[in-house]
């Protein structure tokens, strides 16, 4: 299944799948897709890079393929933007236009490209070169606004074929989930994977377990708030024990709901670990074991080693940690205008510093132990850095010092918890300022909870001491 091309004309050589990709109650058969995306790559085809409001709408989709079959990268942006990210994305990206549909008001006015949802083309396009940018996705780092990760064309073959061999995904498959469509999980494998494999999509919206218990498919993703979410569901739940795969990933999935999750559907879920910078680097097997808590074996053509702080080698024995770092065919090429930034995430020798904690064991099988900083928070299985929201925060006029941290959370994993120390006389509710952060960043990075205190822990040097205040959350 080596296609040289991420251009879904590649796989319809064979037979049309009449419901390739099933949207918001729109359903598009292989060759409709391919006309209807060809037409958007004809309208699309003159700009090197296009932003995208990716909520989960057939015109996504057609956005999103319209730019593959062009050659143009696109910059996927979350629906939900606020203010200030989506003039930051759209600045730092360089976006020339909106391919389908503009937000509101943001203070840097683009062109828009329609995307006509009933118009078809023919044309034919040549494969573009194998190192061309085929995306730039936005993520967030500890501090910062969020950097732009590259991710190459052939990067991205080579990690779907990868997760297509360690999960024997097929033609026969029928996808499952209702994740964004911004990010690598949603996006790259929930949507290029099954046109890449050719396995028809059911996309549901959001995902909750009703809809996911509903569309009877063969496969099925989901971050593990989505699992828990299942698992306290045992009708839904039981109605996927018909599916062949459940795949966990984006965060850790815990025991108790992998537990819950086998009894009640009679599938062990198989977890995989990755990033938006290395896509899936490490996961289960479908023929292999799938143990709770631990992610699996390295992908087809992946290496990994951990590392102590001085950078000696950890041994593979299950139990010392150490730092991640991976080595494979489907890591980005960088931060986009950020040569510091992508210089300090790659060792001398070429390996890709994943910021995680790890053992691995004798038989090579993987588990994530945690971060090594605190201060990238994972919510929902998004990746939330600590110091955008603290930024956002201080632009508050009435706010004098803030502190945010990721506290456990059953439903989220972790959850955003801002701890805030008020100007003199300030009048603010915490949740005008959870509305503050929702407006200017998104909605999901928005804070679950503002504390406010009259000062923050600091230790001698004055810097905040964030252990402290991660215990009094609890
Ligand atoms: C609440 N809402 C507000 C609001 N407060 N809206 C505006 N302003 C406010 N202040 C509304 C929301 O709009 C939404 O409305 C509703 O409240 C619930 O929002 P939520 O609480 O934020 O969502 P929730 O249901 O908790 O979402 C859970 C979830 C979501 C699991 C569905 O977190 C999710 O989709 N996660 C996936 C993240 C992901 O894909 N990560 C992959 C990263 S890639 P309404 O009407 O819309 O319900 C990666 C690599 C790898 O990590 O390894 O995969
Ligand atoms: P993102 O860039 O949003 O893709 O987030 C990547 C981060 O998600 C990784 O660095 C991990 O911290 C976390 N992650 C992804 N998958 C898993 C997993 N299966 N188990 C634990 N953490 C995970």
């Amino acid at each position: 299944m080596l296609l040289s091309s991420l251009n879904p004309h590649a796989v319809a050589q064979g037979a049309d799948i009449p419901d390739a990709v099933t949207i918001a109650d729109t359903t598009f058969s292989r060759s409709d897709l391919i006309g209807a995306a060809t037409s958007v790559a004809e309208r699309v085809a003159r700009a090197d890079r296009v932003a995208i409001l990716a909520a989960p709408t057939p015109t996504t989709v057609l956005a999103v393929i319209g730019c593959l079959i062009a050659g143009v990268t696109a910059v996927p942006v979350p629906p939900d933007s606020g203010t200030a990210e989506l003039a930051h994305i759209l600045r730092d990206s360089g976006a020339q236009a909106w391919l389908g549909v503009a937000p509101g008001e943001c203070g840097v006015e683009l062109p828009v490209i329609p995307v006509r949802l009933h118009a078809r083309s023919w044309h034919s396009y040549p494969e573009p070169a194998p190192e061309a940018a085929a995306f730039v996705l936005y993520t967030s780092g500890t501090t910062g606004p969020p950097k732009g990760v590259v991710l190459r064309r052939s990067a991205i073959m080579a990690g779907l074929d990868a997760l297509a061999e360690a999960w024997a995904w097929t033609a026969n498959d029928v996808l499952v989930h209702g994740l964004p469509l911004f990010h690598v999980h949603g996006l790259i494998l929930g949507l290029l994977g099954p046109l890449r494999v050719g396995s028809p999509l059911v996309h549901t919206g959001k995902p909750t377990p009703q809809a996911y218990a509903r569309a009877g498919g063969s496969m099925y993703f989901g971050v593990p708030t989505v699992w828990s979410r299942i698992a306290e569901d045992p009708e839904s739940a039981r109605a996927l024990s018909s599916a062949r795969l459940l795949v966990s990933g984006s965060a850790p999935l815990p025991v108790p709901v992998f537990e819950r999750i086998a009894e009640l559907t009679g599938h062990a879920p198989v977890e995989r670990y990755g990033m938006s910078e290395t896509m899936i680097t490490v996961s289960t097997r479908a023929d292999g074991e799938r143990r709770p808590g631990w992610v699996g074996v390295p992908v087809a053509g992946v290496a990994t080693r951990l590392r102590d702080e001085h950078g000696g080698d950890v041994a593979h024995d299950g139990e010392s940690i150490g730092g991640l770092q991976v080595r494979g065919p489907m890591l980005f090429d960088g931060y986009l205008g950020r040569a510091e930034a992508t210089a300090d995430v790659w060792t001398e020798d070429g390996w890709f510093k994943t910021g995680d904690v790890a053992a691995i064991d004798a038989d090579g099988f993987h588990r994530i132990v945690g971060r090594e900083s605190t201060d990238l928070i994972k919510s929902g299985g998004y990746r939330i850095g600590a110091g955008e929201v603290e930024t956002a925060l201080l632009g508050h006029p009435q706010v004098a010092e803030v502190a945010v941290i990721g506290a456990p959370d059953p439903d989220l994993g972790q959850r955003v918890v801002a701890f805030v120390v008020l100007r003199p006389a300030a009048d603010v509710a915490p949740e005008q300022l959870i509305e503050h952060v929702a407006t200017q960043l998104s909605v999901h990075k928005r804070p679950r909870e503002v504390i406010v205190v009259d000062e923050l822990p600091r230790n001698a040097m004055g810097k905040v001491q964030k252990k402290r205040l991660g215990r009094a959350a609890q």
